[in-house]
């Protein structure tokens, strides 16, 4: 027989034991979260992402022609380079990452022909290798992530250009794990 007292002291135990692990399994969260960005969109002027490859590259509308704009909705205004080149994106900082989604010029149905590369603090990797149009999502095997190229292989089926009006990365967590 299990007295009264010994029995409280059997579940007061176990209320600790679950607090306390409910604590470190919130902190773990907390700390995935922040590396993979909060989950939202880190290729955004206000996290700090920047186009390190400017000079190269060219804005329709000048400044509102940043494809790390909010402003995305009007096709007169894209971020664009010309021959084999690059648009570069930089992070504030590396985060692990899943998910790049890039909106081409889809004024038409044109479709591009390019390259992306995934550049973490050590080097850069060739991720894909094709062609697409308008909305183009690509996700990727979690990893930490400092910045992507996007190259002009061989511009689209119309010239030679590759327009970007908007352009997103972020960590997509679809098993939704470590959570209870
Ligand atoms: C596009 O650029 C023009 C400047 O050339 C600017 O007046 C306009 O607000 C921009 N549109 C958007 C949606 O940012
Ligand atoms: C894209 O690259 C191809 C191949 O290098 C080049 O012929 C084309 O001119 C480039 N696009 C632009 C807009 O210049
Ligand atoms: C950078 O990417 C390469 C290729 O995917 C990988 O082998 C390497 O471990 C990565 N380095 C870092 C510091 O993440
Ligand atoms: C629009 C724009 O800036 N285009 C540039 C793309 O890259 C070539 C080669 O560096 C430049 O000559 C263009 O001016």
């Amino acid at each position: 027989m299990i007295k009264n007292s010994q029995l409280l002291t059997i579940l007061l135990f176990f209320y600790w034991f679950i607090g306390t692990n409910q604590i470190c399994l919130n902190k773990y969260n907390q700390m995935l979260s922040i590396i993979r960005g909060n989950y939202k969109n880190v290729l955004h002027l206000m996290n700090g992402a920047i186009i390190s490859s400017r000079k190269q590259n060219g804005f329709l509308g000048d400044n509102h022609g940043s494809c790390l704009n909010d402003a995305i909705y009007r096709i007169t205004n894209y971020t664009w380079n010309l021959t084999g080149n690059s648009i570069i994106f930089e992070l504030i900082q590396t985060y692990e990452l899943n998910t790049l989604k890039l909106w081409f010029w889809d004024g038409d149905n044109r479709i591009y022909r390019f390259n992306i590369y995934i550049i973490n603090e050590t080097q850069e990797s060739l991720i894909y290798d094709s062609t697409s149009n308008s909305i183009f999502t690509l996700t990727f095997t979690d990893q930490f992530v400092k910045g992507f190229r996007i190259l002009n292989v061989s511009g689209n089926t119309i010239d030679q250009g590759v327009h970007l009006l908007k352009v997103e990365a972020y960590y997509y967590n679809s098993k939704s794990d470590n959570k209870i």
